[in-house]
């Protein structure tokens, strides 16, 4: 794809920049798929020898600490650095510190941030999401103890950047969402995207079920998201999933609403999705109760065919995540999604995102934290991550 991260840095200004930051990119793995391999292995090898320039670390031998030794086992996997050994502010801001490249060569799994918000009603500010996602996801380790879950040596895992978005265009924008996740699913690829607002949900969902058919979904938000315009406009962040039952990209009888509240436009907010064939699980029947229960209906529900996962951060409670564009008091809990994503294990799942994070409203940054756990957490139960 032709819309990332470091599309138009230049190559050998960007080298410098790695070899200074090169803890937190070449603690594993260079092989053809990488991002320092791809871009400029002759400035890698000088770099190595350049009197007083940071070694790139590829066997551990540059590294005093005693630790170092385990960051360079064998793995042909990306693994992120651990904060044992590399501190946390180190490297250039990448999902989870992994590595990054340009294109989904050789990934079984890529973050990618779209970072639109021009489809928000109330307040805006998600276009900055996938960058304060980014940042807080420094903070979240490489195993899930929880669950056993061990991505990192399960799946090949990378961040591919952002996809161009034009903010003065937002149909203009699911064009180029569209046609940037066709290139990344194309090959096989399980996108798991840092939004931006939920109209891109939207464009994403076409690019999907042009390779996989009509999905399964499971949603979490405090809206349906089900609208059918607003201000005469058919796209914005309150319709995409009516879009996407017009075009057939969802298989409604495997679409699950968990979280939904709030004051409503009619008095029969709901008709609509339960016409479609939807289970719409309210916030009010989730309150004070474990999720486990719902979460192996739903597993019957979806059964083994396709199943997208979409995550708006305002299905969980503003208390617990204020920075969003549209907050609904008296919504679900860290723990409750936490039991919905881990109940997800063992689903077919092809790709997931979490969106609405607005970071102005949370000068704490925990909401992005909130987030990037939950993305680690979506990483965690796709198929083929093993546990231990
Ligand atoms: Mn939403």
């Amino acid at each position: 794809m032709e819309a990332l991260q470091f599309s138009g840095c230049k190559g050998r200004l960007l080298w410098a920049a790695l070899c200074q930051n090169s803890f937190a990119f070449g603690t594993r793995r260079f092989s053809g798929t990488s991002l320092a391999s791809r871009l400029c292995s002759p400035w890698l090898r000088s770099c190595k020898t350049k009197p007083g320039s940071l070694p790139i670390i590829q066997d551990g031998s540059c590294l005093k600490h005693p630790g170092a030794k385990r960051l360079a086992s064998n793995s042909s996997f990306n693994i992120p650095p651990s904060a044992e050994f590399v501190a946390r502010p180190v490297g250039v801001c990448s999902m989870f510190r992994l590595p990054t490249q340009r294109s989904t060569e050789g990934l079984d799994v890529a973050f990618v941030g779209v970072p639109l918000d021009t489809g928000t009603s109330n307040r805006p500010g998600a276009r900055f999401g996938p960058r304060h996602i980014r940042a807080e996801s420094a903070m979240v380790r490489a195993f899930n103890p929880s669950t056993g879950a061990d991505p990192y040596h399960s799946l090949m895992v990378a961040d591919i950047g952002d996809v161009h978005v034009n903010l003065y265009d937002l149909k203009d924008s699911c064009r180029q969402i569209r046609e940037a996740f066709r290139k990344i699913i194309a090959g096989g690829c399980i996108p798991l995207t840092m939004g931006g607002d939920h109209t891109i949900t939207y464009p994403i969902l076409q690019a999907i079920a042009d390779k996989h058919g009509p999905v399964g979904l499971v949603h979490v938000d405090a809206h349906t998201d089900t609208g059918d315009q607003a201000l005469g406009e058919k796209i914005y962040h309150g319709t995409p999933f009516r879009r996407c039952v017009d075009e057939g990209l969802l298989d409604c009888k495997r679409v699950v609403q968990i979280g939904i509240r709030g004051s409503s436009y009619s008095s029969s907010p709901y008709k609509y999705g339960r016409d479609q064939g939807f289970r719409i699980v309210l916030a009010e029947d989730c309150w004070m109760k474990s999720l486990v229960p719902l979460m192996a209906e739903v597993r019957k529900q979806m059964g083994e065919k396709p199943v997208y996962i979409s995550f708006d951060i305002d299905g969980i409670d503003p208390a617990y995540a204020p920075g969003t564009g549209t907050p609904e008091i008296a919504g679900l809990t860290p723990a409750q999604a936490l039991e919905i994503i881990r109940g997800c294990q063992g689903l077919n799942i092809v790709g997931g995102d979490l969106v609405e994070v607005a970071p102005v409203y949370d000068a704490s940054g925990n909401t992005a934290l909130l987030g990037a756990n939950l993305l680690f957490e979506m990483l965690c139960v796709l198929p083929g991550v093993k546990t231990i």
